[in-house]
């Protein structure tokens, strides 16, 4: 197999915010795996995933394993303040929870690595879509964080707005990523859950070749859509989706179908929580990424949604919305994972 790669040095040079792709792997690589998937009538979830670019695969974990995880997320939150209580909404503000995104997304302090995220990650039932997908037991995982999305939180009003996009960038061709969120909770009509623009995977690469220039095209596994660009979708047949799952079911979908998370919205009282998991196979990754990868691991260092490339180091200090940084900081989770094999291997410690 023949690739190229990027140096370590350039890549340790990048900033906290970069997306860093590590790697350039030979396009027959991806090519190779892409024809195992495509063409071919599987007769099961598979033929979803690749015409609608997403699909629900129904209790990879059992429902009570599912309130167990979801249990060691709630007591995750509340070990950074013991004001926290799940069971009081008045406590669901910023100062009693961990530093998240707006789109209230955790990955600071280390949290990638905490023992239920790993536990998750190497649950059989969770592996097990992915390996069919590509076709292989041969896989890494991402270094990804979780979400938490309290229904009419006291501290913020109303719903966050829609924020379509998709994580691969135009530049890489064809299916390179399957993003996966293990739900531990229920999401029905008035819940936080994944939308999707469903068909959109489809016509990715014709907006881009047709609506962007393509000087403007970045490395970068992000794009963000403008809603001239949504309505673009609209036009050409895509139509919206909001998922609606039971604990314990995995949503699987291609990084190019247009997506975003939904919060909650006033009528509802689930608190939406998930966890984010992608696995690709390890001959996706350079060399130098694996290196860079297991580096990242023995950080406890959360990257991005992506397994193979992408790393993108969460390393900035977390902070609350009006600068100060949290003084709960730490370099390393609260209860680390039990090393096995299995996380070694799909952290890029150790060979397949
Ligand atoms: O929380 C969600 O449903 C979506 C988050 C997201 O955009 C992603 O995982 O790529
Ligand atoms: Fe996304």
């Amino acid at each position: 197999m023949s690739t190229t790669t990027t140096t370590n040095a350039h890549i340790l040079k990048t900033t906290a915010t970069d997306h860093v792709n590590t790697g350039r792997v030979a396009p027959e690589v991806f090519k190779r795996a892409q024809d195992k998937i495509y063409g071919i009538k599987h007769e099961d979830w598979r033929d979803d995933f690749i015409g609608d670019g997403y699909v629900v695969v129904k209790s990879v974990i059992s429902a009570e394993k599912a309130e167990s995880y979801r249990k060691r997320m709630f007591e995750y939150l509340k070990s950074h303040n013991s004001n926290f209580d799940i069971n009081d909404r008045s406590t669901w503000v910023e100062q009693n929870l961990p530093v998240h995104t707006d789109h209230n997304i955790y990955y600071n302090y280390g949290c990638s690595h905490e023992d239920f995220l790993w536990d998750l990650r190497t649950e059989p039932g969770v592996i097990g879509p992915f390996s069919k997908l590509w076709d292989t037991e041969d896989l890494l995982v991402s270094f990804d964080g979780f979400n938490v999305s309290f229904p009419n939180r006291p501290d913020r009003v109303g719903a966050s707005p829609a924020w379509p996009h998709v994580d691969q960038s135009p530049l890489k061709e064809g299916l390179q990523c399957a993003q996966g969120i293990v739900s531990l909770s229920r999401s029905g009509p008035e819940d936080g859950s994944l939308v999707v623009l469903k068909g959109s995977h489809n016509l990715i690469a014709k907006f881009f070749n047709e609506e962007v220039k393509r000087e403007t095209w970045s490395e970068a596994d992000v794009y963000r859509f403008t809603p001239e660009e949504y309505n673009w979708f609209l036009k050409h047949g895509c139509e919206m989706v909001k998922l609606e799952v039971e604990p314990g079911d995995l949503i699987l979908w291609d990084s190019r179908t247009i997506h975003w998370g939904a919060e909650p919205n006033s009528e509802s009282d689930v608190i939406r929580s998930v966890v984010y998991a992608s696995y690709t196979p390890v001959n996706f990754a350079t060399v130098d990424t694996l290196k860079l990868k297991s580096e990242f691991f023995s950080q406890w260092m959360g990257t991005s949604h992506w397994a193979h490339d992408n790393l993108r180091p969460r390393r900035q200090i977390p902070r609350f919305a009006d600068g100060t940084p949290d003084p709960r900081n730490r370099a390393e989770p609260l209860r680390k994972p039990e090393m096995n094999d299995t996380i070694l291997r799909f952290a890029g410690v150790i060979p397949y």
